[in-house]
């Protein structure tokens, strides 16, 4: 299965309107020429073409299934034609920036199976209603760009509302018209619990506590010896401040074999603070106190720690995850195997259907035809237009204008569903999908 996301953003930022200049046509032939080492091998006319006719726009028609929608693998997601039958060649000019989207398709998809797995756990031992907050985004630092970042960062805001990825915050700002899609609570890093030296320490943490007398806020707890600090600081130096506060304190744990040290400081915590019982019959802490991993955190750290947590009684309220590299960086292109290929030509008015189809890799055929996108019996299927059902495709770019624009919103309330009838489906089978790469 795969969550389609982020197409709009190359159509609001690289497509839309005109995005074609002299200048730029100079450059690219220059660039062509000096990179094959002859002239004539750039197509000049074509690109002049289009600037002279169209004005500078792009006359293609690009059909997408609608952002936030939960499909199977190997099905059709968007389509892209020419409108003006002079600009054959253009369709797959635009391969490599459409394909890009495999990225925030690929990132979204990631999170979705993340929060799948999250939801299960608070399902059987504690509160559904908080997987809003669950996974954090901190992988704005391991992102190569900041346009990397933004663009993985909106695709995680899809399915949670944590995020430390800015540029991901300002994506949405510019495509999805949200103004605010995801949030975050005061955080100290490491240089602030470690600039006063070992001995002070604790004192960082209580300039927290008085910095901050109500609220959520996090503190990084592991700087020197996090069970020293569960122990001893939290649990009794700074104990009646924490229990005194109108607020939660989130200590971060950030090194070591995360089972090992969330179910020590759980113990700890669990003794100095108190927990409670819930419905469930699971260990809640005192909710003046709870733990974030920072470190270490992907789908099976995250299944390792959920499951070892329930079996020792401990409901997964208690814990948040901050993923960074996994989430943003721990993807490719093969991950879902996206693929963008010719399906079908005219020549002389004739329609032909194009495909590929390698002895050496049957899993690399491509699909024939004037491809559609339908829903038959309940199931999402790639076949030609003949068909009788109507397209699922949407018609989101045309000749240069944006024809269907999503908003975050509408996204999320897709996905929302999608991923709904995901769970109910591998209910029912009993079987369960991780991050899809077969159906
Ligand atoms: N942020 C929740 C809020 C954020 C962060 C960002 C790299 C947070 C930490 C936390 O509680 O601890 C980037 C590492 C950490």
């Amino acid at each position: 299965m795969l969550l389609f996301y982020g197409l709009q953003i190359k159509l609001m930022e690289s497509l839309q309107g005109v995005v074609l200049t002299k200048e730029m046509i100079d450059e690219a032939e220059e660039l062509a020429e000096a990179h094959l080492g002859k002239k004539g091998v750039f197509n000049r006319k074509g690109w002049e073409y289009i600037l002279r006719v169209h004005g500078g726009k792009l006359p293609v028609v690009i059909k997408a299934v609608p952002e936030g929608t939960v499909l199977p693998t190997h099905n059709v997601l968007m389509t892209i034609e020419n409108t003006d039958p002079n600009c054959f060649w253009l369709t797959n000019a635009l391969e490599t920036m459409l394909v890009q989207t495999w990225y925030p398709l690929t990132v979204a998809t990631q999170s979705m199976f993340l929060k799948r797995l999250i939801l299960r756990f608070l399902e059987e031992t504690g509160d559904p209603s908080l997987i809003d907050f669950k996974l954090h985004d901190f992988g704005e630092r391991g992102s190569p760009t900041m346009e990397t970042a933004g663009v993985g960062g909106s695709a995680h805001l899809v399915n949670f509302k944590g995020t430390d990825t800015i540029e991901g915050l300002r994506v949405h700002r510019r495509n999805y018209g949200e103004k605010m899609a995801g949030f975050s609570i005061p955080a100290t890093e490491h240089s602030v619990m470690t600039a006063l030296g070992r001995d002070g320490e604790a004192e960082q943490m209580k300039r927290m506590l008085i910095k901050f007398p109500a609220g959520t806020i996090s503190v990084v707890s592991d700087s020197y010896d996090i069970f020293n600090a569960c122990e001893h600081i939290w649990g009794e130096q700074l104990r009646d401040m924490v229990f005194e506060r109108d607020g939660t304190v989130v200590v971060r744990l950030d090194s070591g074999d995360p089972v090992t040290v969330v179910l020590r400081s759980l113990e700890i915590l669990g003794r100095k603070f108190g927990a409670t019982t819930n419905e469930k019959g699971y260990k809640v802490l005192d909710p003046h106190v709870r733990i974030i991993q920072g470190d270490g955190v992907n789908y099976d750290s995250i299944e390792k720690i959920l499951m070892a947590m329930k079996v020792n009684g401990w409901s997964a309220d208690n814990i948040a995850f901050g993923m960074g590299g996994a989430l943003l960086q721990k993807v490719n292109r093969d991950t879902l195997k996206m693929a963008f290929k010719c399906s079908s030509d005219v020549i002389d008015g004739v329609q032909h259907d194009v495909f590929k189809q390698p002895i050496t890799d049957p899993g690399k055929n491509s699909k024939a035809g004037r491809l559609k996108l339908i829903l038959r019996d309940g199931k999402y299927r790639t076949v030609k237009e003949d068909e009788p059902e109507e397209d699922k495709l949407v018609e989101v770019f045309r000749d240069g204008e944006i024809k269907r624009y999503y908003t975050l919103a509408e996204i999320r309330e897709r996905a929302k569903d999608g991923l709904e009838k995901l769970i109910r489906m591998e209910r029912e089978s009993d079987g369960v999908e991780r991050l899809a790469t077969e159906d």
